[in-house]
């Protein structure tokens, strides 16, 4: 039996907390271990709650967000809103079975209004309906908590998964985003542009999704649009530019990262630093864990969560 000799630390992830968390996550019981702690610690655990798909293959979605948020010890709750497969027989095809919007809005309600939540991260939705009910429910948190928007609109490279549904995610959702996490393809649709092919296109598509209502926003892999090329993201926080700069690893093993990379971001705001500071220390992450990056299977890879924690 170990003992627990440090002093109780408000800042909810250090200290006791901290101590407590890594204990649930370690401990071969976690279910009877919870149980049995009182309740005002599982009160002091800082809850996050991801608005997103499950992908089967388990590198992005849900899966990515919640083994993310464990990670930071933080007390991770998921609202479903689609099912993702792929099809092995046919060059790993994606399909998409977008959950009930009523199964949906009870998933909400269970962890915001039952539970409590510090920090709301949303991933793939796939309809504009349920674009449009996400929104509803954010809108009684905007400016109360973190919100993560990350505004999924592909899977992999740049072949739109919902192309009628960029407009609805940049008229219904984008306005919630504490940090907004777009990539390229995804920048050019929020900011109505055809296509990024500079430094400087990126930098006017923050401004308009900014002007959108993101409060930061962090355009991912900017850095591949310079020569040389690197993995720079470009982050605007409505007033100054900030390069987050980053080593292009060359890998095509990158699936969930978009995914994981919003997820540290949700978790580093849940546990109280500043968006910027939290979106370095998720490039910073997520670089670690692509440098041991590992294939699933002949069509994809992912990153190594672990070696981000290191
Ligand atoms: O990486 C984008 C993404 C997000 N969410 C889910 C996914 C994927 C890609 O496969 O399946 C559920």
């Amino acid at each position: 039996m170990l003992f627990y000799t440090g002093i109780l630390n408000t800042h909810l992830n250090t200290g006791l907390n901290a101590s407590l968390n890594t204990r649930l996550n370690t401990s071969k019981h976690n279910h009877t271990y919870f149980k049995s702690l009182p309740n005002w610690i599982k009160y002091i655990m800082k809850k996050i709650l991801t608005i997103a798909g499950s992908d089967t293959s388990g590198g992005a979605g849900i899966q990515a967000d919640l083994r993310t948020f464990a990670k930071h010890n933080l007390f991770g709750m998921s609202a479903l809103t689609v099912i993702v497969t792929m099809d092995p027989n046919n060059g790993w095809a994606h399909s998409v079975f977008p959950i009930e919007l009523s199964t949906i809005e009870h998933q909400i309600d269970t962890a915001l209004i039952g539970v409590g939540a510090d920090t709301i991260k949303t991933g793939m939705l796939p309809t504009p309906e349920i674009i449009a009910l996400v929104a509803s429910r954010l809108d009684a948190y905007i400016g109360k908590l973190p919100i993560v928007i990350d505004p999924v609109m592909v899977c992999k490279g740049d072949k739109p998964l919902f192309p009628e549904h960029a407009d609805a995610i940049r008229v219904n959702l984008i306005k919630y985003a504490t940090v907004a996490t777009p990539n390229l393809f995804e920048a050019a649709q929020l900011a109505q542009m055809p296509v990024l092919t500079s430094l400087e296109d990126a930098k006017n598509a923050a401004v308009k999704i900014h002007q959108a209502g993101a409060k930061n926003v962090v355009i991912k892999l900017v850095g591949t649009l310079c020569s040389p090329q690197t993995s720079a993201d470009l982050y605007f926080d409505g007033e100054n530019f900030s390069i987050l700069e980053g080593k292009l690893i060359n890998t095509s093993h990158t699936h969930g990262v978009g995914c994981t990379f919003a997820s540290h971001i949700a978790a580093n705001l849940c546990k109280g630093l500043d968006p910027k500071t939290s979106c370095l220390n998720a490039k910073d992450a997520v670089s670690k864990g692509l440098m041991h990056h590992f294939s699933l299977n002949e069509y994809v890879g992912t990153l190594d969560f672990e070696k981000s924690f290191e």
